[in-house]
């Protein structure tokens, strides 16, 4: 299933007129409060986010899965899925893989599809929180911070497995994140544990080739319910100085307690060169995995303008910063909830290059709270939409993906090609 140059030339047309006149509208209106909407469709166009090879399927919970059917059984197929995604967004032309949930097989086949696909590849990730069938230890009490001397050398071997698979299909980054913890006070020594998961990580980092880096994710509770040894983005900056340049902090939105404020640690990190990148997602009560931007868009916008912010003010001394999807799709259509959070990624993006950052800093500066709150509200209030179309015209997607999806019926015509049981392996 792909989408079809027809279809998506048709569905252009059809907006087209529309279209015109609401940008030209908001340009008008954006220029005469001196903000520079073509700069923004520019940063826009460019815009990309890694789709994750574990969410292309149905996710579940603890209580049940819902399948809607259509799902892609092999990596090829996720790629395809990923395609579709790209096709319609012009926004999402890599995949994250995850191994051994997609553990590469055919590489040479893999990498020729990808690229006539349009696909590349983005981080790979680690997985030391199951055991798999064949694995000499268990990682039941943890992995890269285990007891046992052996364990972490399987955990380790593992890392460089997952560096390997990188290596061969032109992955420039690894995201670790670790399920190591403690479920009961007094069961693990926080220290030991800790300087066990440094050593482990610096074994891990002699190992990356020169070009690639390190990003160390953090997560305060679960699947452990008493302690994670890496809990926060503190213990993870930590850990990233210890490993060195090639090691920064990655910030997943769903991995903090609740009404933590994400954005502040996003400055903490750039000003100090170590965001690595992020896994976006939103959440009401845990790590939900919900659509991002669907329960606390104004966070959204706030976190993206941190970025803007400073990713300018530190100069270059925070290296660009990978953005990558990390959600579970409980109720909807897996491809439709990932359309979503790519819109809602770009329009905070959008809000965020719309603040006039000179006046917000001369407004910080003489401490007009007042005209802080207008000039934000007013950004993130604008109805910045036609930017994200006229962008996604230029690099010769659709207007409105969702609706070209629902359009052309794609997961009715997944399903028809791959049937209703098959199932993607992942969350
Ligand atoms: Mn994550």
């Amino acid at each position: 299933m792909k989408i079809s140059r027809e279809d998506l030339e048709k569905h252009r047309e059809a907006g087209l007129d529309r279209h015109i006149k609401m940008l030209a509208v908001l340009l008008d209106d954006l220029d005469s409060r001196g903000i520079n909407g073509e700069s923004i469709i520019t940063n826009l166009a460019g815009f990309q986010v890694a789709i994750p090879s574990w969410a292309l399927g149905a996710g579940a919970t603890r209580f049940g899965r819902f399948a809607q059917g259509g799902e892609p059984g092999n990596l090829f197929e996720k790629i395809a899925d990923i395609a579709i995604l790209n096709d319609l967004t012009g926004s999402a032309g890599s995949v994250s893989l995850h191994i051994p949930w997609d553990v590469p097989k055919d590489i040479p086949a893999l990498l020729q599809w990808a690229e006539a696909c349009g696909i590349g590849f983005d981080a790979v990730n680690s997985n030391t929180f199951q055991d798999y069938p064949g694995q000499e230890h268990s990682y039941r009490f943890g992995s890269l911070s285990h007891a046992n001397p052996r364990v972490r050398e399987q955990a380790i071997d593992h890392h460089r497995e997952v560096i390997g698979y990188g290596k061969s299909l032109g992955s420039k980054s690894i995201t670790v994140w670790l399920a190591d913890g403690s479920t009961f006070p007094g069961q693990q020594n926080f220290r030991k544990a800790l300087e066990r998961t440094q050593d482990s990580l610096l074994a891990i980092t002699a190992y990356l080739p020169p070009d690639w880096r390190m990003f160390i994710e953090y997560k305060p509770y679960e699947p452990q319910f008493y302690s994670t040894v890496i809990q926060d983005w503190g213990t993870s900056l930590l850990l990233a100085e210890a490993c060195g340049p090639k090691a920064f902090t990655l910030v997943d939105l769903g991995h903090h307690l609740p009404n933590t404020n994400i954005e502040q640690i996003v400055a903490s990190l750039l000003w100090q060169g170590k965001l690595g990148g992020f896994h976006f997602n939103d959440s009401k009560y845990g790590d939900d995995d919900l659509t991002a931007g669907s329960i606390k868009p104004y966070q959204l916008f706030l976190i993206f303008l941190e970025i803007v912010q400073g990713l300018t003010a530190s100069g270059g001394k925070n290296p660009p910063l990978s953005f990558m999807i990390d959600a579970s799709h409980n109720i909807k259509d897996p491809l439709e909830d990932l359309l979503q959070s790519l819109e809602a990624m770009q329009l905070a993006f959008a809000q965020a290059l719309a603040v006039d950052t000179l006046r917000l800093d001369h407004l910080q500066e003489v401490q007009d709270v007042v005209q802080v709150q207008e000039l934000l509200q007013d950004a993130f209030r604008t109805d910045l939409r036609p930017l994200l179309r006229e962008a996604r015209l230029r690099t010769g997607a659709a207007l409105e993906p969702l609706q070209l999806y629902r359009d052309v019926n794609v997961r009715r015509q997944l399903i028809t090609e791959r049937g209703m049981n098959q199932r993607a392996s992942g969350l």
